[in-house]
């Protein structure tokens, strides 16, 4: 009890950031709008979190705040003044906490935040010759690779590439879903600052002309190619996955994805249907062939010229697999007898689910063979059988995906070009697998927003390589997992939007600006700052000071049809959300979406996990009888 009350103490400190309520004005700027703070009077709230009894409390505990910066629309920059006393209030009791690492975990804080203030220095333009970058973005992938300790995936080739990687365990993407996720860690912005929760704006008219990260490659003179599913196509990247903005050549989408959602998918009755469950025959499906596996040979080509050229590239692929349908050769079955596919730890929804946190799962239910099960609106279940079989698909899904990335990276070694090319393999975020009742993704949970991450860089993380192959394609039916290669793990916890000060700090390019506060009007900033400093970090070090950002929008407080994914204008709640190694805390507050303003002081609902005695986050230690210091207007 006394661990886990010095960690909900923790929070309480760490919890007093941010969280801002700011004054917008809507002015005209090129087309779009721009969101200012009135100028002298910057209006900010904070949670104060406390477990102090409400019947027994002193002003002997008291926290300062001595300055404040408004930044962005919910990220602030503090700098904190704190004094604590030993003692004991209710049933929480409170040690001694020494300043001086109090102040160090404040300035942890400090060096995560987003943005700052003062004049930016834009980095001039360089010639290209540094590292070349082969960014791999995965569709809906959670941890769930053998590198990040699964024992039922075989992902050898991505694990082969992990063990010559730094890999970051504790990694989340700022918003649980496709095209809000891509566009925050491609423009270095967090959704409140790109203002796209749903699928339905572009960033350049709606928020702000942001420069991305592709964009910023090339011009500094790279050659920037785009494979498959890197933006999320439609209206978010304005029907042209942002070209010719971010890329020198026309992206590329393979010709098959168009019958992903048609009927392809052979049901019992030996008739073809829309499916989520969908192992396939490749040679009798249309154009014989399936979309990862031309946008595999479309990248290898790309590879070849460029190599061919002797131009430095930034090459994107995104693999459409995990995400459904679950469209795979279905020889990746073998791999996972059914007998051998277990339930979710936690299959049931808990008793203290706030509901608003709860995502119905709406687009699963939507395929065929789930709606002639007939499962209950919004928490099912799923019968198990079926749950067994959505395991199973995604699963081999993974394993399909690893030997299109092992055939990938196995033709940059042929073509010489690994032992000068930075590797960054991501997922846009994670999914749940029936976690507390839950699928698919649209929540705040780990399951949800933990994504794998992990960066080769040639020389730095691996010794450079000669002649020797650096990544040998690796056959997962073949292959034996005693076999799997130690990897460097860092749990601090990392955010998606770091990527673009990250990837520009390791190609060698001068790393973005961070964002002014708010950075509405600035082309070129970066709110996620470098990750670099963690690659050398010792497993000992304390990482209890760092944080990742995560927030999710909602319609309604209780499950609705447009709960996983409500149209802006339909938005009436946020839940922020912050991970540390030790918790998870959110709190879901109203939400305004003409002023893109969250409203602290109408609740709605909190919740509070700690890692170490509720990994899966079942049990909701918020108690709504603490002490609350409220959300304080300064
Ligand atoms: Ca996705």
């Amino acid at each position: 009890m006394k661990i886990k009350q010095k960690r909900v103490f923790r929070i309480i400190v760490f919890i007093a950031v941010h969280y801002i309520k700011v004054d917008s004005k809507k002015k005209p700027l090129s087309g779009g709008h721009m969101f200012s703070v009135q100028s002298g009077a910057p209006v900010c709230s904070q949670i104060l979190l406390c477990c102090l009894d409400r019947d027994n409390q002193s002003d002997d505990d008291h926290v300062t705040v001595v300055q404040e910066v408004c930044c962005g629309s919910w990220s602030c920059r503090c700098v904190w003044e704190a004094e604590l006393r030993t003692g004991t209030r209710g049933g929480c009791r409170f040690s001694m906490t020494a300043p001086g690492l109090l102040l160090q975990r404040l300035l942890a804080f400090y060096l995560l935040v987003s943005c700052t203030e003062g004049e930016q220095t834009v980095p001039q333009d360089t010639a290209p010759g540094g590292r070349n970058v082969l960014l791999i973005i995965v569709d809906d992938l959670r941890t769930s690779l053998g590198s990040y300790g699964d024992d039922v995936v075989k992902s050898p080739n991505i694990d082969q590439l992990a063990s010559q990687s730094v890999i970051f365990t504790n990694a989340y993407a700022q918003q649980a879903v496709c095209a809000p996720s891509r566009v925050s860690f491609l423009t270095g912005r967090r959704p409140q600052t790109t203002r796209l929760f749903d699928f339905n704006s572009y960033w350049r008219t709606h928020a702000g002309n942001y420069s991305t990260l592709p964009q910023y490659f090339k011009e500094h003179g790279y050659e920037t190619m785009s494979v498959g599913k890197v933006f999320h196509p439609g209206i978010s990247s304005n029907h042209s996955d942002d070209f010719p903005y971010s890329w020198t050549h026309r992206p590329f989408h393979p010709s098959s994805e168009k019958f992903e959602n048609e009927k392809t998918c052979k049901g019992k009755d030996g008739e073809l249907h829309a499916n989520l469950v969908c192992p396939v025959d490749v040679s009798a499906v249309p154009e014989g062939t399936l979309p990862d596996i031309q946008s595999t040979e479309e990248a290898i080509r790309l590879l070849q010229d460029v190599r061919q050229k002797n131009s430095s590239f930034f090459l994107a692929v995104g693999y459409h697999k995990p995400h459904i349908p679950f469209r795979f050769p279905k020889e990746f079955l073998k791999l996972y007898p059914i007998e051998n596919i277990t339930l979710a730890p936690d299959p049931y929804i808990p008793k203290k689910l706030p509901l608003v946190a709860f995502n119905p799962w709406t687009d699963i239910r939507k395929r065929e063979d789930v709606q002639a099960l007939n499962i209950s609106f919004p928490f099912g279940p799923i019968p198990k059988h079926f749950q067994r079989l959505i395991r199973q698909s995604y699963y081999a899904s993974i394993s399909y995906l690893d030997t299109q990335v092992g055939k990938l990276l196995s033709a940059l070694d042929t073509l010489e070009l690994s032992s000068n090319t930075v590797i960054v393999f991501i997922s846009d975020h994670g999914w749940s697998l029936g976690e507390h009742g839950e699928w698919a993704k649209y929540s705040n949970f780990d399951v949800a927003t933990r994504v794998p991450l992990m960066f080769h860089v040639p020389g730095v993380t691996n010794p450079l390589q000669s002649r020797r192959s650096t990544f040998k394609y690796i056959d997962p039916f073949s292959y034996n997992p005693s076999n799997k290669s130690p990897v460097a793990l860092r749990n601090v916890p990392v955010e998606l939007v770091s990527l673009f000060a990250t990837i520009a700090e390791l190609a060698e390019l001068p790393v973005p600006p961070k964002c002014p506060c708010p950075s509405f009007h600035v082309e070129l900033c970066a709110e996620g700052q470098s990750i670099v400093p963690f690659f050398n970090m010792s497993e000992e070090e304390n990482v209890s000071g760092m944080a990742a950002y995560s927030s999710y929008p909602r319609p309604s407080d209780s499950p609705q049809w447009d709960s996983d994914l409500p149209d802006l204008k339909d938005i009436k709640i946020m839940g922020y959300s912050v991970r540390t190694v030790d918790f998870r805390y959110t709190a879901w507050v109203g939400y305004n979406p003409v002023t893109f303003q969250a409203d602290f002081k109408d609740i709605h609902a909190q919740e509070l996990y700690l890692v170490k005695t509720d990994p899966y986050q079942d049990d909701n230690l918020f108690n709504n009888s603490w002490k609350y210091f409220g959300f304080k207007d300064l």
